[in-house]
């Protein structure tokens, strides 16, 4: 064991250009540990909050100097001393310190910036890498898989501008290949679809997450055509070696004051059942490995209408959940979602964020730690987290530095693993 020395936070750049946080650990014994935070482009708004300057004339309201601050003066000077292998004593300070529900006192990016950054000083002391560090102090059975891969492949919504109602198009590995192998199979899928949507004559630029987004479409179906063509043409077998995941993000196109879902490429506006019609024909007719988000982050009756009718294939919760525990038990309780997404910042602390998948675990349900979409940073603590709890799959973007080192550490962990 050893004390905190001294914690650091400092502004740097997320994926979008825009501030993020990177706070940086010392114990007396020297061990560092530093993290940074990501944050979404299209967040629930039940999530911890992102606390930003607002300060206009500093990058136009989004500068976290104010966050910066309350980790040097005020959550600092209170860890100072206390032993840094007591993560979940120390996460549970912090939340008591900011004494909010959603931590817009402190911020939830302040306070997940140095609960992650402690908790890589004292695995760094013990020497373990961290997801070892993990399994150790919250109790969790190693497993012999790693998480597979479920990649971004065509982007929408809020990710990109002129393309799809629905956010992300993505696909998933199937089967029993090694993580390196997944990889190298999810790039082969995705050159495929570049050529594919060269020879619709539709754009290969890329958006938020490094997916393509394709403009000028008039069907949201459409994209899953191409994604199941390309898994083809890339030598792969839909539903065998990888099939389609979606996440609708449909928060995102619900409107509040209407209570309907607008698809604005097909000028459609359904009620929350005609949406569940609309989506339910896709999982006969493609090899659709999992559901996100379908329906908006409040609509809790028709994410039960919708859960019951997909039988065993995982509806994942991702706005409705925000990985905040109160409301992933509801969801079970509600039977509403069968699946998690994860997100570190959604929660604001470590212990919380394991907490969500354990308890995924203890009702034999999916966990799906996830990337962010603008505000993505280069930390890869997702990666370890994911490995620590033996989730299913990882949810990344397929190009983009800060998107393909977590694939990059996925598969150094294999090769350290054996
Ligand atoms: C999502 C994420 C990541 P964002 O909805 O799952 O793809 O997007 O970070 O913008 O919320
Ligand atoms: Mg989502």
């Amino acid at each position: 064991m050893s004390k905190i020395k001294q914690i650091k936070a400092r502004e740097i750049l997320a994926s979008g250009g825009a501030p993020t946080l990177e706070v940086t650990v010392k114990l007396e014994s020297g061990a560092v540990g530093e993290a940074a935070v990501s944050y979404g482009a299209s967040a629930g708004s039940h999530e911890a909050t992102v606390l930003l300057d607002g300060d206009e004339k500093r990058y136009g309201g989004k500068g976290m100097l104010k966050a910066v601050k309350n980790i040097n003066e005020i959550i600092g000077p209170k860890l100072l001393g206390l032993e840094g292998g007591e993560q979940r004593i120390l996460d549970k300070l912090m939340i008591d310190l900011d004494g909010t529900e959603n931590k817009s006192n402190l911020g939830g990016n302040a306070i997940l910036g140095v609960s992650m950054a402690v908790a890589r000083a004292q695995a760094a002391e013990e020497e373990l890498p961290l997801y070892k560090y993990l399994q150790k102090i919250y109790g969790l059975i190693p497993l012999n898989t790693l998480p597979k891969p479920m990649v971004v492949m065509i982007e929408g919504g809020k990710h990109a501008a002129e393309s799809t109602d629905l956010q992300e198009y993505l696909v998933s590995a199937m089967g029993n290949r090694s993580a390196a192998e997944n990889v190298r199979m999810e790039m082969e899928i995705y050159e495929e679809l570049k050529k594919i949507l060269k020879k619709e004559n539709k754009s290969t630029n890329v958006g938020n997450e490094g997916a393509f987004a394709p403009n000028g479409l008039t069907s949201n179906e459409k994209p899953i055509e191409y994604l199941v063509e390309a898994i083809k043409n890339a030598g792969y077998i839909p539903g065998i070696d990888a099939g389609v995941s979606i996440d609708a993000a449909a928060s995102e196109f619900f409107n509040l004051q209407s209570s309907t879902y607008n698809l604005t490429i097909e000028n459609k506006k359904l009620s929350g059942k005609e949406l569940i019609e609309y989506f339910l024909p896709w999982l006969q007719k493609y090899p659709i490995v999992s559901f996100e988000d379908m329906l908006a982050e409040d609509d809790w009756e028709n994410w039960v209408e919708l859960t019951s009718k997909v039988g065993n294939m995982p509806n994942i919760a991702d706005d409705l959940t925000v990985t905040n525990l109160k409301r992933w038990q509801k969801a079970i309780e509600m039977k509403a979602a069968n699946a998690i997404l994860i997100k570190l910042n959604q929660a604001g602390t470590v212990s919380e964020t394991i907490d969500c998948c354990i308890e995924a675990k203890e009702n034999s349900m999916w966990t799906v730690p996830s990337h962010r979409g603008g505000g993505e940073s280069n930390d890869t603590f997702m990666v370890d987290l994911a490995v620590a709890v033996g989730s299913e799959y990882i949810k990344v973007g397929p190009t983009r530095g800060e998107r393909v080192c977590k694939y990059n550490r996925l598969m150094r962990i294999e090769e350290e693993l054996g």
